[in-house]
């Protein structure tokens, strides 16, 4: 065993669709065979994962009887018990099935938002069952292309509808689910509703319940947008909202590659996992990503222990950061302290609003300080790059 092999405590995840990603795209035909479930439980115990995630139809197929629910879910509950692998979340496919071409929670038919509610509680079921305490919703179709519809605003509130009704069948199952909202900007819709991790947060105040709801952020879909994944990790935390988190990779401004964890923005890498560290976090650190679609099962396997290296990798990095004197001597002088002016800004005092009016301040001379922060990320990747 070498530092950087992951153990259980170390609290990785992978979704059953993840490692069993065949490889399809727009473009392409599978380039691997399915894995079954409980072989997958059994592979990713082997590489010293902590637990295992999956959508209602990645474990029972959407048309499966009765009986053959019992006895997938059964192997399946046998794998988890043999291996000691939990189940932390649980989720629905709400967007693989041609019912849900225009949308689960926010389609125009009535008929399609009911099946999408009964759906959902089924998995709820069966993620309580296996033991998942949270629950994550990606809107993968609630969106559009085309606006003529006239529903943007209607979506919303049934949206929220959806929420407000699934969180109270949780409590009324005793189920005690804290569910987690994931956005998306676009991808298989040409617009997807609440697209970001800020308009997501926004969103949940205006649920029934928001002490439910956190969000699910991913850095792949932060990128698509264009935006800072570490920032909006960073708003999710300061939100107390960040009720699970899905790691991968992703070029800016493309389509969605869920690409290895670190494989492309090692940085941006590097300080999500600094902020999960730091802000004491204790939840999965999971790995919504798959193998690339040139590889067979073995590349399936190299791409999950590389998502876990890199993590473990940039752990370490984070402490001799934390570390590293020269590093921490920039950081001193970047954030300057002063104990008085600080007391009269944090709260709003008569007083204090006076003091501060009348102040006199060196304008220039605060302009033309340099802050240093050249050498400090220069030191980054220095230790980034293993020379430090
Ligand atoms: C799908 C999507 C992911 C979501 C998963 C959960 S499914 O793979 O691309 O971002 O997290 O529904
Ligand atoms: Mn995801
Ligand atoms: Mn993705």
């Amino acid at each position: 065993m070498t530092r950087f092999d992951p153990t259980p405590a170390d609290k990785f995840t992978f979704g059953l669709w993840t490692v069993g990603s065949v490889g399809r795209d727009p473009f392409g035909e599978p380039t691997r065979p399915p894995l079954d479930p409980a072989y997958s439980v059994r592979k990713l115990a082997e590489l010293g994962v902590w637990g295992v995630n999956f959508h209602d139809n990645d474990l029972v197929p959407i048309d499966a009887t009765a009986a053959e629910r019992d006895r997938i879910v059964r192997a399946f509950r046998a794998a988890l018990e043999e291996t000691g692998l939990v189940v932390p979340m649980a989720t629905t496919n709400l967007f693989t099935d041609p019912v849900f071409k225009d949308g689960a929670f926010t389609s125009a038919d009535a008929r399609v938002r009911a099946y999408a509610l009964q759906k959902t509680m089924r998995a709820m079921d069966l993620g309580a069952e296996l033991g998942a305490r949270t629950y994550v919703f990606w809107g993968g179709r609630e969106g559009s292309e085309v606006d003529a519809g006239m529903k943007t605003v209607d979506s919303l509130a049934r949206f929220r509808e959806a929420l407000n009704f699934l969180a109270e069948y949780s409590e009324d199952q005793g189920y005690g689910y804290r569910f987690a909202l994931e956005p998306k900007p676009n991808e298989p819709r040409g617009d997807l509703y609440l697209p970001n991790v800020g308009a997501m947060l926004g969103f949940i105040a205006t649920l029934e319940h928001p002490e439910r709801f956190g969000v699910n952020p991913e850095f792949a879909h932060e990128t698509m947008a264009g935006l800072s994944f570490p920032h909006a990790v960073a708003q999710a935390i300061d939100a107390g909202k960040l009720f699970h988190i899905d790691l991968n990779d992703q070029k800016m401004n493309r389509f969605d590659q869920d690409l290895r964890f670190g494989a492309e923005n090692p940085k941006a890498a590097f300080f999500t996992v600094k902020l999960l560290e730091d802000s004491g976090y204790d939840g999965p650190r999971h790995f919504d990503a798959h193998a690339l679609r040139t590889e067979d099962e073995e590349g399936v396997w190299a791409f999950a222990r590389g998502c876990m290296r890199t993590y473990l990798i940039l752990r370490e990095k984070a402490r001799q950061f934390d570390q590293d004197s020269e590093i921490q001597a920039c950081l001193q002088a970047y954030h300057v302290r002063d104990e008085a002016l600080e007391a009269q800004m944090r709260r709003y005092s008569p007083e204090g609003a006076r003091a501060l009016k009348e102040r006199a301040f060196d304008r220039a001379g605060l302009g033309a300080r340099g802050l240093g922060l050249e050498q400090l990320d220069q030191l980054l990747i220095d230790l980034l790059l293993g020379v430090r």
